[in-house]
């Protein structure tokens, strides 16, 4: 269960469950207040979602390398939402 599509699902329920909504979620995890996500914070939500510390740091450089695309190594609210919406995609 360490594939793409169950990771993004557990993301998923954590939003679901804990949040009314996505950018609640994305302002609760910004710790600083920046408007992005670093890899940090992104482990973090990460363990919330109870993804295994094993493959914690691992999933985070992965869904950074995935969705920055503006390619600074970190997670804005646009790079966020577009995650979001693969996940909304892939969940129909
Ligand atoms: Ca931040
Ligand atoms: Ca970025």
């Amino acid at each position: 269960m360490t594939t793409e599509e169950s990771i993004l699902n557990k993301i998923q329920i954590l939003i679901t469950n804990h949040f009314e909504t996505p950018e609640m979620a994305f302002n609760f995890f910004d710790e600083d207040n920046d408007q992005k996500l670093t890899k940090g914070e992104i482990v973090k939500l990460l363990k919330q979602a109870e993804i295994s510390g094993f493959i914690r740091g691992l999933v985070g450089s992965k869904l950074i390398e995935g969705y920055d695309k503006n390619n600074d190594e970190l997670i804005n609210w646009e790079e966020f939402k577009a995650a979001i919406a693969k996940i909304k995609k892939s969940d129909s």
